[in-house]
């Protein structure tokens, strides 16, 4: 009977090979996308040879091997490491390596914590909790991945901040704002009773590249989120992502005692607006007992919020902190800017949040975006960053390509994360110190497209914000070229080609949509496209000519202390480098500066003329991306291929676009020539002007 059974096995085991070999050559077959950065494809040549040679066996500790991370753990290497092609096939049972796996029942902040101890023949897996066990397998995977040998993986690691975070702007009807691959991933309406495969499959995504939090809902939240029908629906999610060592929280609408609580307040000083608070937190925590917390925006953009009722920001935060207790977090936004407010927007988070520092509760985290503005390409480091030693701050930053093409540009945003987190603060270290106690929140790029996020290179950016979040000081090439491998090939000819690609793909947006420090100029309400012009909406921070100021004599927002002063908001070393026009990083000029049409650039051009040049670099550069995807055909299956292509000529059509409507705006305000040879735009300003994508996504 054994005999019988190993026969069978060994005909489906040779016939799988076969199989394997015939279909899943990186090039011949056709892939959708879905299985992400874990596809774990067949390793090949020598170190495909080695995993065969060892043929892991895996076994977990005794005593300790029940843990869900441990039971996910195993099960996790059993199914990848067969995928990477170790199997039974070349070792004899003395021969074959070993993978042991001790994971403790730590609750404690050390419990995400792993070791990858080599041993005599083969590797321990240690860590003090469940979750580390979970990320130890993943580790290893990734290392093995790349070709590493087994025997000699070694690593030490544990995460740079406590909360890593994925922000989902989903509404409860499926509608996901700033959404660009689809409707939402959460299927409120038939949930609890359905949960969904792909619930589980985003669970284990995250947990591979380390992501421990998910704010399931729209910060523009709907309090639906709070009533008890959703109660069992947040609590099946929150059962099936345990085990993947993710929280679950919920942004919480301020108004939510008067919206769906029956009281006719809610000031976070009113005893019954407290107790209601707190009363919805107990039913949550009796359902949910490691529930994350609270996400709120409040007073910003129309959202409600204690200043309605003449209180602070911290009088709001610390009600809903009381309400949590020790169970929980409530995450603040300080993305706030008031309709009544004639300063400059840029200044007024700063403004506002500063003047509060000490006074928030332990358990509040400032939420804080990359930059001053809004997710724009190119922003300096938002000044907040540099304030408030005694608040626990939380990085945030924008995966949804909302200002940089949706999802149908190529543009890899880890160089942009790792600009905003190792720009040195001026408080005694850089901003990726700053949130150290706090963690970083990433606005989800994922939907229901079958690739998940709307096209494979945006895959990396989800990808790049959890490895970050993990370890702000990883490069930007390590973690394109970790993402190139498990994604699409290991062959170093296609790295040399992709990885540059990705890593200049963002540089190349920022220069055909906004150079020099530019900002905001997209189109009003969707943000697709150029639109410089917009100079008629009733408020004026509405408007990209409040962002540009372009006039006939120069162009630039002045924000020293000739202008706005936000520059004084930085600490003065920090400041000091941005102060001077001509000796300045000119990546940030128009950001701080007012400067004539004519003003010296470092290049010696004008800066009319330098900004022209910027704009023919951005599309020049979308033209190579179009062109080096183009020459991989040979490297990557025919369906992901041909969707990057189609996308690259999307790419290229509207980088000549932005570059022709936006030299077409300016030269109606300058009454400048172009530089000689530049091309000139392909149609008059009225053209442009006259475009309209009322359908455009997102909205
Ligand atoms: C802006 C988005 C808007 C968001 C807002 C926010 O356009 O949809 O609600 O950010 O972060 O960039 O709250």
């Amino acid at each position: 009977m054994m005999r019988e059974r190993c026969l069978v096995n060994r005909i489906a085991a040779t016939c799988c090979l076969l199989v394997s070999a015939f279909w899943l050559t990186p090039a011949a077959s056709a892939e959708d996308g879905y299985d992400l950065w874990l596809r774990h494809a067949p390793l090949t040549g020598e170190s495909g040879q080695a995993l065969r040679d060892l043929a892991p066996v895996i076994t977990s500790v005794s005593g300790q091997s029940n843990g869900p991370g441990a039971k996910l753990a195993y099960a996790e290497l059993q199914r990848s490491l067969a995928s990477l092609g170790a199997g039974e096939a070349n070792a004899g049972e003395a021969t074959r390596a070993s993978i042991v796996l001790q994971c403790g029942h730590s609750n404690g902040a050390d419990r995400e914590a792993f070791r990858i101890v080599p041993e005599q023949r083969g590797l321990r897996i240690v860590s003090p909790g469940q979750a580390g066990c979970l990320y130890g397998a993943f580790a290893l995977l990734r290392e093995i991945s790349q070709g590493k040998p087994l025997m000699s993986v070694a690593l030490d690691e544990h995460p740079a901040m406590p909360l890593r975070m994925l922000n989902h702007w989903d509404d409860p009807d499926g509608h996901v704002e700033r959404g660009y691959a689809g409707r939402s991933i959460f299927d409120w309406w038939h949930l609890p009773e359905l949960l969904d495969q792909r619930m589980i499959d985003y669970a284990r995504a995250n947990a591979s590249i380390g992501i421990n939090a998910v704010v399931v809902n729209n910060v523009n939240a709907s309090p639906l989120f709070l009533t008890d029908r959703y109660l069992p629906k947040l609590k099946r999610l929150a059962d099936a992502w345990r085990p993947y060592g993710i929280r679950l929280f919920v942004s919480a609408r301020f108004s939510a005692p008067r919206d769906i609580g029956g009281l006719d307040t809610a000031d976070p000083l009113d005893p019954h607006v407290r107790n209601w608070w707190k009363a919805r937190a107990d039913s949550i925590y009796a359902e949910i007992p490691d529930f994350g917390g609270f996400l709120v925006k409040a007073n910003s953009e129309g959202q409600p919020g204690p200043q309605d009722y003449g209180r602070t920001h911290a009088d709001g935060a610390n009600m809903l902190a009381a309400a949590l207790g020790g169970r929980g977090t409530v995450i603040w936004r300080a993305f706030v800017y008031s309709a009544e407010d004639e300063t400059d927007r840029a200044k007024q988070a700063y403004a506002e949040f500063e003047p509060l520092d000490g006074k928030f509760a332990p358990n509040v985290i400032l939420q804080i975006k990359n930059g001053p503005l809004d997710f724009q390409p190119r922003e300096p480091f938002h000044p907040l960053f540099g304030a408030m030693p005694g608040t626990r701050k939380m990085l945030e930053v924008q995966a949804t390509k909302e200002y940089l093409g949706f999802a149908s540009h190529l543009a890899i945003l880890g160089p942009m994360w790792t600009e905003a987190l190792q720009a040195d603060t001026g408080a005694g270290g850089n901003v990726a110190d700053s949130v150290a106690s706090g963690g970083m929140a990433g606005v989800a790029n994922i939907g229901s497209d079958r690739n998940w996020t709307g096209s494979i290179f945006d895959q990396a950016n989800w990808y790049a914000f959890g490895r970050l979040a993990w370890d702000p000081a990883l490069g930007s090439e390590e973690i394109a070229r970790e993402w190139a491998v498990q994604t699409f090939s290991v062959d170093p000819q296609f790295l040399s080609i992709v990885v540059p690609m990705m890593l200049e793909s963002r540089q190349a947006v920022v220069d055909y949509m906004t150079p020099m420090g530019l900002a905001h100029l997209m189109g009003t309400d969707h943000h697709y496209g150029p639109a410089p012009w917009v100079c008629d909406l009733e408020r004026p921070e509405w408007n990209p000519c409040y962002y540009h100021r372009a006039d006939k004599s120069g162009i630039g927002f002045d924000r020293t202390a000739t202008g706005s002063n936000a520059l004084s908001q930085y600490a003065p070393a920090i400041a000091k480098a941005w102060i001077d026009p001509h000796a300045m990083d000119e990546d940030y000029l128009l950001w701080f500066h007012h400067v004539a049409w004519d003003f010296e650039t470092q290049s010696g051009r004008t800066l009319w003329h330098e900004l022209v040049s910027r704009y023919d670099r951005g599309v020049a550069a979308a033209e190579k991306l179009r062109e080096e995807w183009n020459s991989l055909e040979q490297f990557v299956d025919p369906e992901r291929f041909a969707a990057e292509r189609a996308l690259l000529a999307i790419q290229v059509k509207e980088a000549i676009w932005w570059r022709d409507a936006s030299i077409a705006y300016w030269q109606s305000i300058n009454g400048l020539d172009l530089p000689a040879g530049a091309r000139p735009p392909a149609h008059d300003l009225a053209y442009y002007k006259a475009l309209s994508f009322p359908e455009a996504p997102g909205q």
